[in-house]
């Protein structure tokens, strides 16, 4: 394993050839910590359905354990980081080799364990799939620096998952240092306190048979409270020093340095460095004790050195080097290896060869039936009338899903962060109930003031978060990948306040490209949230969701517009081809008349085509309009109002309403040939006959549909948001930003001349 995992990396930076002369890398150390770890778990203790995720720069260890097991073509050895060749940290999407969980942002992968965990338990729960299998992730110790790693283990469902599994390959090492002074015992605490059971895996057996011995207690103490900084000098000192250095200057210095007056220098060079996370029955002996307990996860921390068996290994700068030509020559010596053959495998017949094989078998898993998502309705029937905010049509939503579409809502389940009713999803709590592990005691049930039901058990379609907008995503990744891990599909919204997607924005993307699909709602949003003010006003939140690939981002004005947008974002859910979405709603109450869907079914369905496409006119002009005003979400009854004065003062005006600009800009690059999609929209929302100067506007970043102008080629000016909001009432916001109807008909005056 070390020699493989070491060469595959070699292959790549010394061997392959790269053209542009930027250096390829890949981590020799970090995977060489790592080798007894997963040797002794693939080889030995993993069942098939256990999935494992792997920490980021130990990708190499688990091609060579695939290739090892028959899964990895020997081709892909010589091409780590090669277009189209192995990944530099495993991918789920991308490898060619079976990557249980994607990682490479250090804590995401990890974390996903847990809410794969979760995910597994909601969907076992809910549908017939078959059960079981632990959730082990193997992280690095500097990972546990990361805050995602303690949101998680903070939420209250987490100790009950006696499925998970963590290790630590605790070398003590980071990228760039030597981990301070002695984080362990801390930490071993904090998931102590967690309610997880923890397990150290530390001293290996000749450094313990030492401790047997007179003065062996001192040695242990000795390095016990010996910091980080100081061991890791141990394992680079040459053996005739380490007599010196290791009796150290305290109380225990004279058993010491009688204890090893009894030893040769070779025999102390390799008691210091004897840890146990690279003893194979040791670690086997600690992967048991985990299994034992099934009513909480376990951690293992196992003591390691990064670069183990390397020249470097132990040395502060080892995180990226590179053994040398001579220096993998003389590994291969040291190994048993070939250099000039060094993807040989195992002779037949030898006992090395029957483990693969057999290791090959039991983690075979079986092909699972990929059940096909339920059809989506494209209507739930709902007359949307008087004033309503898209927040409050997202809340009825649910309500006629379960009426017009059972089927859909059953695979319908909720996240939410703590935002659960301030995001209108009570009606759906009431209905569905909440998810749990267990069922729990409502203590409200009979409090007749109680507006929405804390019913809590394993038949629940909602799960509640504590305030966890990475925890949130992370759990969405996972509910959104079922369809691929178990084949059923789940069809998973999560909400969040608006402004916080920001925070969840890096492990929402990554959960995207480890294979998730899901829906986030950002509500409320924008400036439009005004008393509330400040930073609690979302202002980049339209170029993200834009911006962010596998997924469509939707920003509705009306209830029918969210209505249809949202049956077609859930139809996209739980698909190899599948979709995410993100929808920024508000709390602003607006008149649904304004919207005047048509009532022809003809007509009334080219207009959900287009709402479906991007936008649609709003308002068309009876003359050719000098003027386009283009709004999105709440800024539409803006546009309205400014297009009525604008005709009023004899200057023809078209309105419309876009519902995604990121498919305008799809479609925008799709008639460019940048990019394949439809294009058919553009003309739709801009036929030749009707191209008039620009003023866009939206409860956001004006920059957001800049590009506009390049479809209609005539003067723009982009009204927006760009500072930081303020408290007040929306009137005086929207003035304040200059989004408000005044502000419009001047900039569409100036852009006229
Ligand atoms: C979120 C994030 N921040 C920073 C990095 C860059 N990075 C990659 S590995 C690493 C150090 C990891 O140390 P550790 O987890 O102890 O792994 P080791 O290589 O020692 O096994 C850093 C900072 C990253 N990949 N992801
Ligand atoms: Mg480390």
């Amino acid at each position: 394993m070390l020699w493989l995992a070491t060469s595959i990396v070699h292959h790549a930076n010394k061997v392959r050839e790269t053209q542009s002369g930027v250096k390829v890398g890949g981590h020799q150390a970090s995977s060489a910590s790592m080798v007894g770890i997963m040797t002794a778990l693939y080889f030995k203790h993993l069942a098939a359905a256990d999935r494992v995720s792997v920490k980021p720069h130990a990708a190499p260890v688990l091609h060579a354990i695939n290739y090892l097991l028959g899964r990895l073509d020997p081709g892909y050895l010589t091409e780590l980081r090669s277009f189209g060749g192995l990944q530099s940290y495993p991918s789920r999407s991308k490898d060619p080799d079976p990557v249980d969980f994607a990682t490479g942002s250090v804590g995401i992968g990890a974390t996903a364990t847990l809410w794969s965990a979760l995910a597994h338990r909601y969907v076992a729960g809910h549908f017939d799939v078959p059960q079981g299998g632990r959730q082990v992730a193997l992280l690095g110790d500097a990972e546990l620096d990361e805050g995602a790693i303690w949101e998680a283990l903070v939420d209250p469902m987490v100790p009950h998952l006696g499925e998970a599994l963590w290790i630590v390959d605790l070398n003590r090492q980071s990228l760039d240092r030597v981990v301070p002074d002695i984080a362990a015992g801390r930490i071993g605490a904090m998931f102590d306190a967690a309610g997880w059971q923890t397990i150290t895996v530390k001293y290996g057996r000749r450094l313990r048979e030492l401790f047997t011995r007179e003065g062996g207690e001192a040695l242990r103490k000795r390095i016990d409270a010996m910091s980080n900084e100081e061991y890791q000098r141990l394992l680079r000192t040459p053996a005739d020093q380490l007599r010196e250095r290791v009796p150290g200057a305290g109380r225990g210095r004279k058993p010491i340095e009688k204890l090893l007056g009894d030893l040769e220098d070779t025999e102390i060079h390799a008691a210091v460095r004897d840890l146990a996370g690279h003893d194979l029955s040791d670690l086997l002996d600690a992967f048991r004790t985990a299994d034992d307990a099934t009513d909480r996860p376990s951690v293992i921390f196992a003591y390691t050195i990064k670069a183990w068996s390397l020249p470097t290994q132990g040395h502060p700068a080892n995180h990226s080097a590179l053994l040398s030509g001579e220096q993998w020559k003389t590994l291969a010596g040291e190994l048993g290896a070939d250099a000039d053959d060094p993807w040989a495998l195992f002779e037949p017949g030898t006992t090395e060869a029957a483990l693969c094989a057999d290791a090959a078998v039991r983690l075979t898993r079986p092909d699972t039936p990929r059940r096909e998502p339920p059809k989506v309705v494209t209507d739930v029937g709902r007359d949307h009338a008087g004033k309503a905010s898209t927040q409050q049509a997202f809340g009825r939503f649910f309500v006629d899903l379960a009426h017009a579409a059972p089927e859909v809502a059953d695979h319908v389940v909720t996240v939410s962060p703590d935002v659960a009713s301030s995001t209108n999803l009570g009606g759906w709590i009431n209905r569905t109930g909440i998810f749990s592990i267990g069922d729990r005691i409502d203590w409200f049930a009979d409090d007749t003031e109680t507006l929405i039901k804390w019913r809590q058990t394993g038949h629940g379609q909602h799960i509640e978060l504590g305030i966890a907008e990475g925890n949130l995503v992370g759990v969405l990744g996972e509910l959104g990948a079922t369809w691929s891990r178990d084949g059923q599909p789940l069809l998973p919204i999560g909400t969040i306040y608006d402004p916080f997607i920001n925070r969840a924005l890096e492990p929402w993307s990554f959960g995207m490209y480890a294979g998730g699909q899901s829906i986030l709602v950002g509500t409320p949003s924008g400036v439009t949230l005004a008393p509330e003010g400040g930073a609690h006003q979302s202002i980049t939140t339209p170029s993200v969701g834009l911006e962010q690939p596998r997924c469509i981002a939707w920003e509705p004005a009306f209830g029918q517009d969210l209505e249809w947008t949202l049956l077609y974002a859930l139809s996209r859910l739980g698909r190899p081809d599948g979709t995410s979405a993100y929808f920024r709603l508000s709390t602003r109450p607006i008149d649904q008349k304004l919207a005047a869907v048509p009532a022809d079914p003809a007509a009334r369905e080219k207009r959900r085509a287009q709402v479906l496409a991007g936008g649609y006119r709003i308002r068309a002009a009876e003359a050719p309009p000098r003027a386009t005003i283009v709004a999105m979400g709440v800024m539409v009854p803006e546009a309205l109002a400014a297009a009525d004065e604008l005709a009023q003062a004899g200057i023809a005006t078209d309105v419309i309403c876009l519902t995604s600009a990121d498919l305008v800009f799809r479609a925008m690059q799709a008639r460019q040939g940048l990019a394949d999609g439809e294009d058919a929209i553009l003309d739709e929302l801009f036929p030749a006959d009707r191209r008039a100067p620009l003023v866009t506007v939206l409860d956001g970043h004006p920059h957001t549909l800049a590009f506009l102008s390049a479809i209609t080629r005539t003067p723009i000016a982009c009204l927006g948001v760009q500072d930081f909001g303020q408290s007040g009432d929306v009137n005086d916001l929207y003035r304040h930003f200059g989004i408000d109807t005044d502000t419009i008909v001047g900039a569409a005056l100036d852009l006229i001349g």
